[in-house]
This record gives C-alpha cells, sequence and structure tokens, in this order.
C-alpha cells in the first residue's frame, strides 16, 4: 500500500516576520518553568483536548503515532497515583539513589512528598505504545522515545502558550501508573505531567540556561 500524495501548501515568510514570531516564541518559552507548588483552581478540559490534539501532530516513527495521553481530574485517582508515587519516591531519595544524584538534586530542594499530585487540578500521564497486537501478529513501532518525547515536548509548548504551568514528573520506577489507570501491557508510562496555575507563593529555584553558545556550533 502506498499513500496518495497531495501537494503540500505552504506559506513562505519574510525574514522580518519569521524574526519576529521566532522571537515571540522563544519569549513564551524562556518563561516556563517546572513549577511544583501548584493551586488547586482548575480550568475548562477543553484547553487539555486542545493541547493533545495537538501533541499528537507530531512526528513519529512510520507516522505510527505511538502515544497516549491519559487525563486524570477524579480526586480518588489522583489521590491513588499519589500514594504510589510518593512510596517509590521515598524509596529512591532514602535507598536507590546514589550520594552523586541526591547531590545534584540538592540545590533544587525536591523530595519525596508529591502533594502536587493531589493539588494540581489535572494530570496528563503520557504512555508510549511500544507494539500494537493484532489477532495474528504483533506490529512494532519504530522510535518510541524519540517520538513519544517530541509529542511531549509539543504538549508542553502548548500548555505554556495557553498560560498553564507543568511539571514533568518522573516518579520511578513508575510501573504503578500502568496498574492504576488500567493500560494494556503494551502502553508503558512515559512522564506524568500536572497541568494548572501556580499557587500564589510558588517559588522556583534561580536557574540560568546555557548560553547559545554552549549548546551550538556552526560548520560553514
Ligand atoms: N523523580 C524524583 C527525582 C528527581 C530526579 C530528577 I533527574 C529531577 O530533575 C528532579 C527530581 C522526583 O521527582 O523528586
Amino acid at each position: 500500500m502506498k499513500y496518495n500524495f497531495i501537494r503540500f501548501e505552504h506559506n513562505k515568510l519574510s525574514h522580518s516576520e519569521s524574526l519576529g514570531r521566532g522571537k515571540e516564541f522563544y519569549e513564551l518559552m524562556n518563561r516556563r518553568r517546572s513549577i511544583r507548588h501548584f493551586s488547586p483552581e482548575t480550568f475548562d478540559i477543553s484547553l487539555l483536548e486542545l493541547a493533545v490534539k495537538t501533541a499528537g501532530t507530531a512526528p513519529s516513527g512510520a507516522n505510527k503515532q505511538p502515544w497516549k495521553f491519559i487525563i486524570v481530574e477524579s480526586p480518588d485517582i489522583k489521590r491513588e497515583i499519589r500514594i504510589a508515587a510518593e512510596k517509590e519516591e521515598k524509596e529512591s531519595y532514602e535507598r536507590r539513589m546514589p550520594e552523586s544524584w541526591l547531590g545534584d538534586l540538592a540545590p533544587l530542594g525536591t523530595d519525596w512528598h508529591k502533594e502536587f499530585l493531589e493539588i494540581a487540578p489535572y494530570l496528563i500521564v503520557v504512555f508510549k505504545i511500544d507494539y500494537l497486537k493484532t489477532d495474528k501478529e504483533i506490529k512494532k513501532h519504530y522510535y518510541v522515545n524519540e517520538s513519544a518525547g517530541i509529542a511531549t515536548g509539543i504538549l508542553l509548548a502548548s500548555l505554556q502558550n495557553m498560560g498553564l504551568v507543568t511539571l514533568t514528573h518522573t516518579p520511578s520506577p513508575m510501573n504503578f501508573l500502568q496498574k492504576i489507570l488500567n493500560r494494556p501491557s503494551n502502553e508503558k508510562p512515559y512522564l506524568l505531567i500536572p497541568v494548572g496555575y501556580p499557587a500564589d507563593n510558588a517559588e522556583v529555584p534561580d536557574i540560568t540556561r546555557k548560553d547559545l553558545s554552549e549548546i551550538y556550533e556552526i560548520l560553514k
């Protein structure tokens, strides 16, 4: 089978328009910070639907779109997730993480307490789908981590653009999410993203970003 190929419509921008839009997008994304203090204030779920729809435009290996976004609004499920995450995180912080890792996290002041999992109005749990199982075969997906990562990046940018704040949370191990959310065995939890508004007194560490010169090189 080959797809029907259709003409690609493209609007070419002038340099100044590209530059203006690029700068505006940079300013927007440069304001994004990982937030750990959420307000319980909620918002219309249509914003999340739009963000997920946007994430779903991501490129993926062989266009398999190997992702699923589960939105948790239920206080009971959020609580269940918090309890399971804190159990794993406590074990990690107290026993599993080596001193060097704890040392790298110390300036950020994180610990195993994860109140935000209950306070944020929504949790988006991103699952990556490694393969599809039909009656007769297993159909493998390709570049699943890359695809899910790009989709998640677009999701975060979309949420930022809508004035919402996010945290990319990675409780480890996080297979408890597969159980709690009843996902089939081909779906693996990839990232847990609380979304909402910051608490009034929310604070973030005063970090800096690497200078442009440190993160790129031009070969002419
Ligand atoms: N998952 C733990 C630990 C943690 C690890 C890294 I690397 C971070 O950048 C932040 C936290 C937690 O969420 O606390």
